[in-house]
């Protein structure tokens, strides 16, 4: 387990970045995805959430999350999900996580293969990439 200190804005810039965000979710996708058939079930799925990226408790907060996202990410009728659903239902969890966590950096728990450690480490990728241009007083706007 790592403890992260995370806002908003490291998880809202990952998910933005369309290519980094969608191979990391497609690199996840393909670890739950045990069997291989290219299909997750909701019971794996939940699994996913509550081991690792939600591990404080399956609390009713939890399950309404989780419950919401995957409406909006449409798991078809036999309740599976394909990649693409995949990357729409982690993009709902995390924009929603998002929301909770706001603007002040928090302590996040998390396992070691974490999307939140993948957003993180493309904070820092960032951050590398722009170093000369930027100027990191606290409190500057991005
Ligand atoms: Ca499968």
């Amino acid at each position: 387990m790592t403890v992260l200190f995370l806002n908003d804005q490291t998880i809202l810039d990952f998910i933005d970045d369309g290519e980094a965000f969608g191979q990391c979710a497609a690199e996840r996708f393909q670890k739950l995805d045990v069997d291989g058939d290219g299909l997750l079930s909701r019971d794996q799925l939940r699994w996913s959430c509550t081991a690792s990226d939600h591990e404080r408790d399956a609390d009713e907060g939890a399950d309404e999350l989780f419950g919401a996202a995957l409406d909006r990410c449409g798991e078809d009728k036999d309740g599976v999900i394909d990649p693409e659903g995949f990357k729409g239902f982690v993009k709902e969890i995390m924009l929603a996580l998002a929301r909770g966590i706001g603007g002040v950096p928090v302590a996040m728990v998390v396992q070691e293969d974490s999307l939140f450690i993948k957003a993180v480490e493309h904070e820092l990728e960032q951050s590398n990439t722009t170093f000369s241009a930027r100027d990191f007083s606290p409190g500057d706007p991005p």
